[in-house]
């Protein structure tokens, strides 16, 4: 009757490829395509870019309420590489970089921002849901869409993200022990980004890393430098694969950092330090994976200056599609139920009548 620890079958590793200067770890290094290589760093630009230019518009009262994703662009970006284009993804809403790679018009994602309808709509062929706010709920979408692929039997995966704030929900934990239970072809993806609001990691739990959340629910956790583009690529396909042929799901700790500010209500220097922010800047995944590029030689200055310049003038022609539309003011009816119920039908044909007196040409005055 010895004492002795308990040996698990499932693993937690730590990984990560590329270093701060742009080193790397020659064995652990991806053979991606140039070609790749050029995308991804195009949709990472894109991605900070139009991340500012959403800023800039909602303090000018041009947006509403904005989450900024800066800094955590390759932790999403990774993700979204590494899955297939019939696979699932189900974001939150700092999973910019990953719904530009997966063909997201930067217009749509402008009109989600913007409070409307349309910034709902994945284009047509893109298996993603649509951004979901409540924390962690995307890990129990996620779950509900891994099942239907295991249903279904088609060989398809389901990422998910959460934050290391969604953790302690306890949809986080009810997804991943049915993940567990059914062998689920699920890659939930944590974006610890070390801050959820006002509260610090180290306030959300007493584990060590979270990537070990994964024992509890019979699967491998990885801690992955979530600002390498490079790990997460290596991690994310490594857990994709695992899925799609049967191994079951994986959990990743994505470790990043949160560059900016909360939201647009938010003000991080109540809490937060100057030094602490300070202290991330040279692991900024954008200049982490330029350096890498450069080394390789498949980035010059005057590529990169061009690439900046079409950027602009796509984020520009976007602003313009996004500022142009125009939404029937009913439209927000029509997502909840397939067949309107009779109290909808009713709401509608009063906002219909109300729009219709509006619109009305005033009467002339009575002589
Ligand atoms: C269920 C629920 N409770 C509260 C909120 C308000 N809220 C929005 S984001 C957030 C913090 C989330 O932190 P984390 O999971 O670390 O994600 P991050 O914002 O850092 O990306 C809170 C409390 C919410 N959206 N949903
Ligand atoms: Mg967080």
């Amino acid at each position: 009757m010895p004492r002795e620890p308990i040996k698990l079958p499932q693993r937690v590793e730590s990984l990560s490829v590329l270093a701060a200067d742009g080193r790397i770890d020659a064995d652990l290094e991806p053979a991606l395509d140039p070609a790749d290589l050029r995308r991804l760093y195009r949709t990472m630009l894109a991605s900070r870019r139009l991340d500012e230019r959403a800023l800039a518009l909602q303090r000018q009262g041009r947006l509403g309420t904005y989450g900024p994703s800066r800094g955590q662009e390759a932790a999403s970006l990774g993700v979204a590489y590494a899955l297939g284009k019939d696979d699932w993804l189900v974001p939150t809403f700092r999973e910019t970089a990953g719904l530009l790679w997966r063909g997201w018009p930067m217009q749509t994602w402008l009109l989600y921002w913007g409070g409307f309808e349309a910034g709902n709509v994945p284009p047509a062929g893109v298996h993603d849901l649509p951004i979901a706010v409540p924390i962690a709920s995307q890990c129990q979408y996620g779950m509900g869409v891994a099942w239907g692929c295991k249903l279904r039997g088609e060989g398809r995966v389901c990422a998910t993200f959460c934050g290391d704030g969604g953790t302690s929900e306890g949809d986080f934990h009810e997804a991943l022990n049915f993940a567990g239970v059914y062998n689920l072809p699920l890659v939930t993806v944590i974006q610890n980004n070390h801050w959820a609001i006002s509260i610090p990691r180290s306030r959300q739990t007493a584990s060590q890393t979270l990537a070990q959340k994964a024992l509890a629910y019979g699967m491998d956790g990885v801690q992955v430098d979530g600002n390498d583009i490079l790990a997460m690529i290596v991690a994310t396909r490594e857990a994709v694969e695992k899925a799609r042929t049967g191994g079951g799901p994986t959990l990743i700790e994505a470790v990043t950092y949160r560059m900016s500010m909360h939201t647009t209500a938010d003000d991080p220097k109540k809490y937060r330090t100057e030094d602490e922010v300070k202290a991330w800047e040279p692991r900024d995944p954008l200049l982490r994976f330029r350096a890498y590029l450069h080394k390789k030689g498949l980035l010059d200055e005057s590529t990169a200056g061009a690439l900046d310049a079409e950027i602009a003038a796509e984020i520009d022609q976007a602003v313009r599609q996004y500022e142009q539309y125009r939404q029937d003011p009913a439209e927000f009816l029509r997502h909840m139920y397939a067949e309107l119920t009779p109290e909808l039908q009713a709401q509608q044909a009063e906002l219909q009548a109300y729009l219709e007196r509006k619109h009305a040409p005033t009467p002339a005055p009575v002589p």
